[in-house]
């Protein structure tokens, strides 16, 4: 008498709910991932979408003489690819001043420092600038730029 091997069903039950168990997990995920993007900063979210973000820190006056000497107290701002960042700040020669705001930007950056001047003293005056390119800078950068008798150090990150 021989014996007949038994054929055993084959079950997929297991497989199905691992699979069930994986697109639940997926969607989880996806939604902490687009909570974590209404929480960064302007900063963050310009390098995510490919370009970088300056920042000017300080900016100190090595020589403040756009204005003429010895009245010299130059009436200073600064433009970000054209744009206007912030106010006018008087430096006299020597002073550093905290800056604090930044600008964001795709290929490149062009910071030129300017005096105001209105009336009798003309346009403004070109105080010279730099052209930023490329990543993240490791820390802080100085760069020294000057013109129309002015001379100044700029204090700057690219985040
Ligand atoms: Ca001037
Ligand atoms: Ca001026």
């Amino acid at each position: 008498m021989a014996k007949q091997p038994q054929k055993q069903p084959q079950i997929h039950e297991k497989t199905m709910s691992n699979f069930d168990k994986t697109t639940s997990t997926s969607e989880v995920f996806s939604v902490a991932s687009e909570q974590l993007l209404t929480e960064l900063t302007p900063e963050q979210a310009a390098v995510i979408e490919g370009g970088a973000f300056l920042i000017v820190d300080a900016l100190q006056a090595i020589t403040a003489g756009a204005d003429g000497f010895p009245s010299g107290n130059d009436d200073t701002y600064i433009t970000v690819n054209g744009q206007r960042l912030g106010g006018e700040i008087g430096f006299t020669t020597g002073q550093r001043s905290d800056i604090g705001l930044g600008a964001a930007f795709g290929n490149s950056a062009r910071v030129e420092l300017f005096d105001a001047d209105s009336g009798f003293n003309g346009k403004d005056d070109n105080l010279g600038g730099f052209t930023v390119t490329g990543g993240p800078t490791t820390g802080q950068a100085i760069t020294r730029v000057s013109g129309s008798g002015s001379t100044y150090d700029v204090y700057y990150r690219v985040v």
